[in-house]
């Protein structure tokens, strides 16, 4: 029997060191603020506590490049992660890559921040500095903003759009913010569970930290069409993975004056939402993570598994992602070799050998073992 029958349909991959792993090691805390996904990304039970829905966090992000999508809620709702080692700020050179979900179109931005453990006691209760993005000093962008939500009340009944059939309730969760702004979380018909977190006994949540520009705009004034725009560099979930402008630099640090900070390294990174804005029946701008590296150990790890990595095909070129630099072969499913191609990091564009479509065997090679195979149907 041919290689390649034994390999497709299935993935495997590598063990990773113990020490120094690239990825999250542990999540100190989980704290959203309302929004479409919370209770869903993960998914929560009314029987689960803080540390449960903390140990489902943990599960779907730690130890991995790119694992399940954690969401944020929205403005200000923050997650808070560690490494095993401190994660070293090399000169001239992005430190972190975060993984959400943003594609074109669909931009999402959090504010990062990141903290060295000052007083050595292993959690992160110390001096956190801001990871200054495109937007810092943009004329919109508000510091120590702060918002309370309130709980909907037991008896609240449901404002439905009058003209929107999906936006299913305009005033769903009440807002206001310190300097006295105040809006509504919309709720939409695609997310019908609770928004607010429903582990949180208390009935109003209270977030703190920068507020973005809004980044969305009604395109055709009518709620038909949100466009939504992407900050150019320095946030989370604004660019999609496969982007440079998705890692940070901690060399971006600064402090809470908003003066630039040197970080030699850092133990612990936080994430919150950055835009408080309410897009119809899109929802909510709440920013979703599902995985944090530390690219510098990712590197220097020999036996790293790539974790991330995706194949698609569109017209006349096939797209990889690889995280690492690997070899891509495809077979026929004769277990032919029909070409042979040398990966970089970041998404590679090959292709299509001439006149050959059907089914396809891809296998993805790295340290000469192979990583992945995956069936692709080139048409
Ligand atoms: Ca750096
Ligand atoms: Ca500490
Ligand atoms: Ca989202
Ligand atoms: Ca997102």
């Amino acid at each position: 029997m041919k290689k390649w029958l034994f390999l497709a349909g299935c993935t495997l991959s590598m063990g990773v060191c113990a020490q120094n792993s690239p990825y999250i090691n542990k999540v100190y805390e989980y704290a959203p603020a309302p929004g479409q996904f919370v209770n869903v990304m993960p998914e929560v039970t009314p029987e689960d506590t803080e540390t449960t829905v903390l140990q489902k966090v943990q599960t779907a992000i730690a130890g991995k490049a790119n694992g399940s999508l954690v969401s944020l809620g929205a403005w200000g709702g923050y997650i808070v992660v560690g490494f095993d080692h401190p994660v070293n700020n090399l000169p001239e050179e992005v430190d972190l890559k975060i993984y959400g979900n943003a594609m074109l179109n669909a931009s999402e931005p959090g504010v990062v921040m990141v903290a060295q453990d000052a007083n050595a006691n292993g959690l992160p209760d110390d001096a956190w500095y801001e990871l200054k993005g495109s937007e810092h000093d943009n004329e919109l962008t508000l510091t120590d903003y702060q918002v309370v939500y309130h709980r909907p009340a037991s008896d609240h009944l449901p404002t439905p759009h009058p003209t929107q059939n999906q936006v299913s309730d305009l005033c769903y969760i009440q807002w206001e913010a310190a300097n006295g702004e105040k809006g509504y979380l919309e709720k939409n018909t695609f997310h019908t569970q609770d928004y607010f977190p429903l582990w949180i006994k208390e009935d109003t949540i209270v977030r703190r930290g920068t507020r973005l520009p809004n980044n969305t705009i009604d395109k055709n004034g009518d709620g038909t069409y949100y466009a939504t725009g992407t900050y150019e560099w320095g946030y989370a979930d604004n660019q999609p993975n496969g982007k440079d402008a998705s890692c940070v630099d901690i060399d971006w640090a600064v402090d809470e004056n908003g003066d630039k900070t040197h970080l030699s390294a850092i133990d612990f990174v936080k994430v919150y939402t950055g835009v408080l804005q309410s897009n119809g029946w899109t929802g909510e701008c709440s920013t979703e993570i599902a995985g944090i590296v530390d690219l510098h150990a990712l590197k220097s790890d020999h036996n790293h598994t790539i974790y991330n990595m995706y194949i698609k095909q569109m017209n006349d070129n096939i797209y990889i992602y690889a995280e690492a630099p690997a070899t891509f072969v495809l077979y026929d499913m004769l277990g032919n070799k029909v070409c042979e191609e040398d990966l970089q990091a970041g998404e590679n564009t090959l292709k299509i050998p001439a006149h050959r479509k059907g089914i396809f065997i891809a296998c993805i090679y790295a340290n000469h073992q192979i990583h992945s195979t995956q069936k692709i149907h080139i048409f």
